[in-house]
């Protein structure tokens, strides 16, 4: 191999601060989840509204971006036409930005709304369970997606437009990081940006491996502990292993497809022979609340909390906020992702595409999979809170899926699905840390160092297993999504100068097409 092509620095970088802080977390755990949830708690507490306000305002300048005359100016050289077609390019945007959480919190989150709601709402009230129907479409929603396809545009518009070969984040900043985008400046960039994805990720499969384990013990019997969840998270990290090493064109095409299918399946089947009417009526009235109470939502502070006569819940901390941050940690990543497949479409085109594909794919696993729940529920069959409450998340999960017919099936298709889904995140996640460590690409990133970045990322997984609790898992996303606040805002003021820069008729400005350009 040639030695040049990589970045040592970020590469060595990136690893120096994931060992810097996942080590004392693991000599001493007790020590380690009391400064954790400390951070956590300093972050979300002091600093909460300044991401639900940065969620906000992406999302309206996205919007104002598209519907622009910006949104007109076509990701490609003149004549191009897109690459993939429509669906085909939703799909793969969905497989790559959504992992195993989907039928994690997709199944469950309402049950957390339905015994902690917001607003100060009686807990498993008849209002609790309106807004448990609707709480998830939300934190799934517009701004989620808008936070995604952020990233997107400086990168796709700096590879398509002005024809750099961008594959990391410190070049989407240069606009704004000018000649130092070169130098350390953007070797820490690139360094956090890869710091957050491993938080994220470290999220994302420390709740799917107990999940997994669990349905593991349906099958066999075998009670999930540490050893089980240990051997769960290395079978699934050597599956993605390999479809990272095997590359775009293999591994990864073939897993997408497997996943979209499947999920046709059972969410099909659920809605089929499920509560069919149940579940369209929940879902068209929890469209008509988040409408209606779609900026109240947004912004969301609590700010009388604790103070003589109110109430505190921690709401907007545990969740919304823990959801943007989670959401900012994958955006990168998602983002180089994205631009990756937009060639021949207008901004436009991309930017709605992220926010309605997004928001409608997410909405069909809350819809279908978390109202089927409550249906369980409210009907009586099934009372998941109560299992939730004893036995956990993952016992309640699986618990609601086996209460179909043909109960084994649809476990065996939920749990298969958790691990494709699990895996066409991390071997796209392994594969663009791959990207960002070296200087150069010759078609793909080197095999060693996709393979090296796969196990990376399985790494603080099992730390925050074994540290423990759903607010240690929060945690994780927060602190390490705190500086991508940062790096969004300046891919913000990047995009904008560029595109000023370029406007055809400025004094030495470069050249853009719009769509209805003529060849
Ligand atoms: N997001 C979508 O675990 C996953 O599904 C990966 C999680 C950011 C909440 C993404």
């Amino acid at each position: 191999m040639n030695r040049n092509i990589m970045d040592w620095p970020t590469f060595f970088g990136a690893l120096f601060l994931l060992i810097a802080i996942a080590a004392p977390l693991v000599i001493i755990p007790e020590f380690g989840a009391a400064v954790v949830n400390a951070a956590n708690t300093f972050v979300s507490k002091n600093l909460g509204a300044l991401y639900l306000v940065i969620g906000m305002v992406l999302f309206i300048f996205l919007l104002y971006i598209a519907f622009s005359q910006y949104g007109r100016i076509v990701l490609g050289s003149r004549g191009v036409k897109p690459e993939f077609n429509t669906l085909t390019w939703a799909a793969m945007l969905f497989a790559a930005g959504i992992g195993s959480s989907v039928l994690y919190w997709g199944t469950i989150e309402w049950a957390y709304y339905f015994t902690g709601p917001p607003f100060g709402i009686e807990p498993e009230s008849a209002e609790a369970v309106t807004w448990a129907a609707t709480y998830g479409l939300f934190h799934w929603g517009p701004i989620a997606w808008a936070i995604y396809c952020l990233p997107a545009l400086p990168i796709a518009y700096f590879f398509y437009v002005r024809r750099r070969p961008v594959l990391k984040i410190s070049e989407a900043c240069r606009p704004v990081l000018k000649k130092y985008a070169d130098g350390p400046v953007g070797t820490i960039v690139d360094i956090l940006f890869m710091f957050g994805l491993l938080g994220g990720a470290g999220t994302t499969m420390a709740l799917a491996t107990p999940l997994i384990a669990e349905g593991v013990n349906y099958f066999t019997g075998i009670e999930p502990n540490m050893v089980v969840n240990t051997i769960v998270l290395m079978l699934c990290t050597i599956i993605f292993a390999v479809s990272s090493y095997t590359g775009l064109r293999r591994g990864i095409r073939w897993l997408s497809n497997i996943n979209l299918w499947l999920s046709f399946v059972l969410l099909g089947f659920i809605l089929i022979i499920g509560p069919t009417v149940f579940l369209g009526n929940t879902m068209v009235n929890s469209i008509g609340t988040l409408a209606d109470n779609f900026f109240k939502m947004s912004l969301w502070t609590e700010p009388f909390a604790g103070m003589d006569g109110f109430e505190e819940t921690g709401f907007p901390e545990s969740w919304t906020v823990f959801y943007w941050a989670w959401w900012l940690v994958y955006a990168p990543f998602v983002g180089l992702f994205v631009a990756r497949i937009s060639r021949g479409r207008t901004i436009r085109e991309m930017i709605v595409g992220t926010l309605v594909y997004g928001t409608i794919g997410c909405a069909l696993y809350f819809g279908i999979l978390g109202n089927y729940g409550l249906y369980l529920e409210l009907s009586g069959q099934y009372s998941v809170v109560d299992v939730l409450n004893n036995e956990g998340a993952p016992a309640a999960i699986i618990g609601t899926i086996a209460q179909l017919p043909g109960s084994a099936l649809f476990v065996a298709i939920f749990v298969i699905l958790a691990i494709i889904f699990l895996s066409t995140t991390f071997d796209s996640g392994s594969y663009i840390l791959a990207s960002v460590t070296q200087k150069e690409i010759d078609d793909e990133p080197e095999r060693w160092n996709r393979l090296f970045w796969a196990f990376v990322l399985a790494a603080p997984s099992l730390v925050l297993m074994y540290l423990g609790g759903l607010e240690t898992l929060q945690t994780a996303s927060i602190v390490g999504g705190f500086p991508l606040i940062f790096i969004m805002i300046m891919l913000v003021i990047s995009f904008t100068r560029a595109i000023k820069e370029d406007m055809p008729n400025t004094f030495g400005g470069k050249y853009f097409i719009y769509r209805e350009d003529k060849d």
